[in-house]
């Protein structure tokens, strides 16, 4: 598969209500969409770094520099025979696996199109649809999130998550298990306590959690492993996890019981495949994140949960919980909990170039640069 030319661009796209967590109030997500075109075909994903690194440290202007100065012109105007091929022509570039997973699920999308396969397929998949939760933003009140848990769960979600922060964190919980005994109730802190914070942890330690989601520091997993000792709740890692060596080390000193994988966290389908399979063999389940992806990242996240240890609703909800409109053709919508694979072959969805082109603040086109033949005489 020759990979051709690339575009670049920087998208912002209102959010119908703003997302408050632990590090930043969101109100539109801005993202990086690389579309690599070959063959007459098109592939397209999206970053998940943010403007500002506040999740974890790669940032959208970082990330565009990388891929024109480096990625790109190692990967453009050559041909690749699998995704393992390009991914071992950039495994020497250190850290920055949002930047590499951008690049390595495009090529993925782009990938399996000319295969005439869909993506779930080409990855190992063994279900049609999966099941997903919601993850609640932090509210203005105690009420408006017991509101917001119970409508969702009308609605057929298998899981609430919700987000705290210290002082937004055992009242609120308390409330929700309330309202809801018998559904799968988390939290989700984005590294907001430490371990000075035990009371706070040991009293939500007692409510009956599915799991805690990354209470500690976003690179550290030593203190979760301190803290998975002193609590009964299974701890489960989000920012801590990079790839298949942090999860077998995080797994081995039971830093936690279970992983959040979010593809574009980890630098792509191939290390979150590898996550999937360390954890299996930890008998460990795991779960697809989600950075309120667009339809495009939402799609490449819902290909990858069709692997069979995904085996806990994940953040994939409805499209139209997030956008008025999305950047795609195809809806993607859940019913009863269950969001299903787009069809077609990638990763089945295709964008809305009209209304793309309304939210692009920036769009920039890759070509091949002639290489060097070194050693050659000319
Ligand atoms: O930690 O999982 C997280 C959103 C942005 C950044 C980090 C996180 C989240 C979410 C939302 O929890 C998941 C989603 O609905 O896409
Ligand atoms: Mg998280």
């Amino acid at each position: 598969m020759r990979v051709e030319h690339a575009e670049l661009r920087v998208v912002s796209l209102p959010l119908l209500h703003p997302f408050k967590t632990s590090f930043a109030v969101m109100t539109d997500k801005t993202f990086l969409l690389l579309r690599l075109f070959g063959e007459g075909l098109e592939g397209v994903a999206e970053g998940v770094m943010d403007a500002r690194p506040m999740y974890r440290e790669e940032t959208i202007s970082g990330a565009l520099a990388l891929l024109q100065e480096t990625v790109l012109p190692a990967v453009l105007g050559r041909d690749w025979a699998n995704p393992e091929q390009l991914m071992a022509h950039l495994a020497h570039l250190r850290g920055n696996r949002m930047t590499l997973a951008t690049v390595e699920m495009a090529f993925w999308d782009l990938w399996t199109r000319s295969l005439g396969l869909p993506l779930s397929t080409a990855l190992g998949g063994v279900r049609g649809e999966v099941a997903v939760g919601v993850s609640l933003g932090i509210q203005s009140s105690v009420e408006a999130t017991v509101d917001s848990a119970v409508r969702h769960a009308g609605l057929g979600y298998k899981r609430i998550k919700l987000k705290i922060e210290p002082g937004w964190d055992v009242a609120v919980v308390r409330a929700v298990k309330a309202a809801l005994p018998d559904l799968p109730v988390t939290v989700d802190a984005n590294a907001s306590y430490s371990l000075a914070d035990l009371n706070t942890l040991r009293a939500l330690d007692s409510l009956g959690l599915d799991y805690m989601e990354q209470p500690l520091a976003w690179d550290d997993m030593r203190d979760h492993a301190k803290l998975q000792a002193l609590m009964q709740t299974p701890l489960c890692l989000d920012e801590c996890i990079t790839s298949a060596q942090d999860a077998r080390k995080a797994l081995e000193t039971a830093a936690c019981r279970l992983i959040n994988i979010k593809v574009g966290r980890v630098g792509g389908h191939l290390e979150a495949r590898r996550i999937h399979d360390v954890a299996a063999a930890f008998s460990a389940p795991v779960w697809c994140g989600g950075m309120l992806e667009s339809g495009v990242g939402r799609a490449h996240n819902i290909h990858l949960a069709t692997l069979a240890n995904f085996t806990k609703p994940g953040d994939t909800s409805s499209s139209s919980r997030y956008w008025a409109r999305d950047i795609i053709q195809e809806p993607l919508e859940t019913a009863g909990g269950v969001m299903k694979v787009p069809s077609g072959v990638g990763t089945g969805v295709r964008l809305d170039l009209p209304f793309l082109d309304t939210l692009t603040q920036l769009k920039i086109y890759v070509d091949p640069v002639s290489q060097p033949t070194v050693g050659s005489p000319a």
